[in-house]
Formats: structure tokens, C-alpha cells, sequence
């Protein structure tokens, strides 16, 4: 009967078990995307399998979850955040022993209060560890816990406010062109799936890039960075002037979210660092100066030697020249990638 609340993409993940990486414990459904009525009161259920060749003890538990600015899942007593269900869940059996290829249904009531609006979420915690088939004298033995997150969500329908903006677009690293796009979700309802692209335009407005993101989830009141890597070639440097990069992104609402950066790439003004007589060279031509001290080779002095000038302008005037980690500075971290590059040549 619940399974008519949930969202098609819930559903179809009901539809087979989840094979969940570095065990064999198989969970039938590891997201819950609920969208029940103000006031409602449902029972759902999901399985967990053991298809390992010892017993399991399970664990079940409730905790509070989000995700940081990188998309990773993080986890928290229940009922810490402000829009926590866990208060509103209860779970059973919260313990029992799973032999091998036996399965056990967990099942979950919900009882939403009526007076909310937007998404509220918890998630159920799966614990497995080896089952103690005979005591253990204390402090003998290591048990390796394993945890896992079933998660819940719930947005009534009709309520709550969808809202999104791009909260930062930056370039870092040149060789080639590393976007930034920071996006804030400031409404009160989970986005389950924000799409978008990078568009990279000279300053005449022709399209020198279109790159699509990768599509991420976001919770009310998160931010997340994107990351993305031009797909231009080393070497292949956009030559000194003015760029706009434009970020657009789609998270349901009735409005795109969008934003733009100015990017100026100035010319470089090499002039030889500390104490060598001509300024550093490009020895293969892709755009990097790993020459410092125009020797005409690439050994140990040269990181050396950009070491002792890291913070001289005829170094930070030209950042982009030695920036070999290419994250858009010339600072130590360059020194010991130019200093690998040499211990490999
Ligand atoms: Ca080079
Ligand atoms: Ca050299
Ligand atoms: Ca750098």
C-alpha cells in the first residue's frame, strides 16, 4: 500500500537488491523518497540479506545525515538537524542474527506531524558485524563493524519552496581551465537530481566550450562545489584577454539558476628568477616553464631554485607559468610537483 507515496525512481529501486560494494550484505532498498500527505501515519519495509559464509549480527539504529560540499554522506546522532524525521520513525527489529543466505525484513512506521512543509529526513542505520559464537575475553579481539544508511526522505506534496542559486563560479589552474561552480540549495524541499553546464566564451561571445555537469543530488539549505575539468588539452592555452565562463543550472524550480564569471588571462612577463641569466624556458611547449634556471634542461636545481623565489613577482607576476599542480597558484605544492617531473625525467 505505501509503495503508491513513492517517487517512480524509489519504487524502481524496490524492484531489485542493492549490491552495495566491499560486502556481501545486500540491502532491497537503500533510499526512500516519500511523498505522504500532512498528518499520515505508513508502515514500509526493506530486506537485508546475508550472502556471506558466516553469521551476521544486525544492528539497527536511527541517525541524522547530509552530505558536505563535496557530496559526501555524513552522519549524525538522530534528531540533530533542524529538519530531522528521525523523531518521527520507528524501526523493528532494532537487532537480530542473519546466518548465511537468510534474509530478515526491517520494517519502519512514519508518522508525519501535520503542520510541516518542505523535505524532513533520517536514515536507518544497518550495522553487521561477525557474530561471537562463543565469549570472548574483553580486549582480545577486533570486531569489524560494517554500516550502512537506508535513507528517508519526506516532502509532503504541495508544500515547501523550491529556490537555488549559483553561489560562486571561479577558475583554478589554466593548463587547461579547472571550473568551479558553487551551488546553494536555499529552498525547503530536496532537489534529487540538479543538472547543468559550463559554457566558456571569448569576448566577442563565441563559444569556445559547452561542458555538461554531472548531475548530484542537493538537500534544503546545502551547498555543494562542482568541480570540472576543461576538455582542452594541455598545451593548448587560451591565449592572454577576456573570457566569460557561464554557469546554468537545473534543480526543478520554475526558474534556472544561473551566473557568470570574468576570466583575465594577462601575458606573461618571464624575467629570470633569482639568480639565473635568462628567464625560465617552456622546454616541451605546453604552456609550463619547468626550465627555471634556462639551463636549457629539466634536473633538481630548477625546483630548487623556484623554491628559494616562490614569493618574488618575477614568480607570482606569472603564476599560471609554474603552476604544475594547475590549481591555479605558484606556491609550494608546484615546487614538489616540478620536483617529481624532474626525478622522472
Ligand atoms: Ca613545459
Ligand atoms: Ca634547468
Ligand atoms: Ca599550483
Amino acid at each position: 500500500m505505501a509503495r503508491r507515496w513513492m517517487s517512480a525512481g524509489a519504487v524502481l529501486a524496490g524492484l531489485s537488491l542493492v549490491w552495495l560494494p566491499a560486502s556481501a550484505l545486500l540491502i532491497s532498498q537503500i533510499e526512500f523518497d516519500l511523498a505522504l500527505p500532512r498528518g499520515a501515519v505508513d508502515t514500509l519495509t526493506f530486506s537485508v540479506l546475508n550472502n556471506e559464509t558466516d553469521p551476521l549480527e544486525i544492528q539497527i539504529s536511527l541517525a541524522d545525515w547530509d552530505r558536505d560540499i563535496t557530496g559526501e554522506n555524513r552522519f549524525y546522532p538522530p534528531g540533530t538537524l533542524p529538519r530531522s524525521a528521525a523523531p518521527w520513525l520507528s524501526v523493528s527489529p532494532l537487532r537480530f542474527d542473519l546466518e548465511p543466505n537468510k534474509q530478515q525484513e526491517v520494517r519502519f512506521s512514519i508518522k508525519v506531524p501535520s503542520d510541516i512543509a518542505g523535505t524532513y529526513w533520517a536514515a536507518i542505520m544497518v550495522e553487521a558485524a561477525p557474530k561471537q559464537t562463543q565469549p570472548q575475553p574483553p580486549g582480545t579481539t577486533v570486531i569489524v563493524r560494517r554500516r550502512f544508511a537506508v535513507k528517508v526522505l519526506e516532502t509532503p506534496p504541495g508544500t515547501g519552496t523550491k529556490d537555488g542559486r549559483i553561489t560562486l563560479i571561479d577558475v583554478r589552474g589554466l593548463n587547461p581551465p579547472n571550473y568551479l561552480v558553487e551551488f546553494e540549495n536555499r529552498g525547503t524541499i530536496h532537489a534529487p537530481r540538479v543538472t547543468g553546464r559550463i559554457e566558456l566564451r571569448d569576448e566577442k561571445g563565441t563559444l569556445l566550450e559547452k561542458l555538461d555537469l554531472e548531475s548530484f543530488p542537493i538537500l534544503p539549505g546545502a551547498k555543494r562545489l562542482l568541480k570540472v575539468t576543461s576538455a582542452r588539452k594541455k598545451g593548448d592555452l587560451l591565449p592572454p584577454g577576456k573570457y566569460l565562463v557561464v554557469a546554468v543550472l537545473d534543480y526543478g524550480g520554475e526558474t534556472l539558476a544561473g551566473g557568470q564569471f570574468v576570466l583575465r588571462i594577462k601575458p606573461l612577463q618571464l624575467v629570470p628568477i633569482g639568480t639565473a641569466s635568462a628567464p625560465p624556458q617552456d622546454l616541451d611547449k605546453d604552456g609550463l616553464y619547468e626550465d627555471i634556471n634556462a639551463d636549457g634542461k629539466l634536473t633538481l636545481d630548477d625546483p630548487a631554485l623556484l623554491g628559494l623565489n616562490l614569493d618574488r613577482p618575477a614568480v607570482q607576476e606569472n603564476a599560471r607559468a609554474f603552476d604544475f599542480d594547475n590549481d591555479g597558484d605558484a606556491d609550494f605544492d608546484d615546487v614538489i610537483a616540478l620536483k617529481k617531473m624532474a626525478q622522472g625525467s
